[in-house]
């Protein structure tokens, strides 16, 4: 049995995805698919995070609850996972876990001290709304809480 916390707070829900950070992203789309057995199912250009990125679904997926890797290539050298890769390298960039409702997972984790990196959500992939907490804050992990699309808050 796991060990359950009492929570009166809004938490995570479970892995939405992995992001990646890699130097070729049709490069990497390949081995995903060709070694490991991914499918794309969405490609994307987001231009306020600087990235262009494709989503990865797995053979034996939940449609309530998909989780995806995400393969993710900077616009430049001067975003966030342009400067990633200089100084580190391709490898794990971020994880994401999906949340209910983004506006009180926001605002709970703030309240606990979390330092955030968007006060509000933002536009993230596949109509998501998205926002970012600090890798300072959490343990050195860039984290990233995810509303999917068809819930209550609204990215701006
Ligand atoms: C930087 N750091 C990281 C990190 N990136 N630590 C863990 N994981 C990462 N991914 C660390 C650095 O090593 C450094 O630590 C400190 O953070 C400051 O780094 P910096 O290179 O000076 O960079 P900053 O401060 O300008 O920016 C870092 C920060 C930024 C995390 C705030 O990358 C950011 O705002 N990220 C959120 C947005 C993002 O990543 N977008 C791309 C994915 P030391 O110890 O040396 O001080 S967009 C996405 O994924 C969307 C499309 C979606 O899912 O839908």
């Amino acid at each position: 049995m796991p060990e359950m916390a009492p929570r009166t707070t809004p938490g995570l829900a479970r892995i939405d995805h992995v992001g990646i950070a890699c130097r070729d992203l049709a490069e990497k789309i390949a081995f995903y698919q060709d070694v490991f057995g991914l499918a794309v199912v969405s490609r994307e250009t987001n231009e306020e995070q600087g990235v262009r990125e494709a989503m990865l679904q797995f053979p034996l997926r939940s449609p309530e609850a998909p989780s995806y890797v995400q393969l993710l290539e900077p616009l430049g050298p001067d975003t966030p996972v342009g400067k990633f890769l200089a100084k580190r390298g391709e490898g794990l960039h971020h994880v994401g876990y999906a949340v209910p409702d983004i506006a009180a997972a926001l605002a709970s984790f703030g309240a606990a001290g979390v330092r955030l990196i968007d006060e509000r959500p933002r536009h993230g992939s596949m109509g998501a709304a998205i926002a970012f907490l600090h890798p300072a804050g959490v343990g050195g992990v860039l984290t990233e809480l995810v509303q999917p699309p068809g819930s209550s808050s609204r990215a701006g």
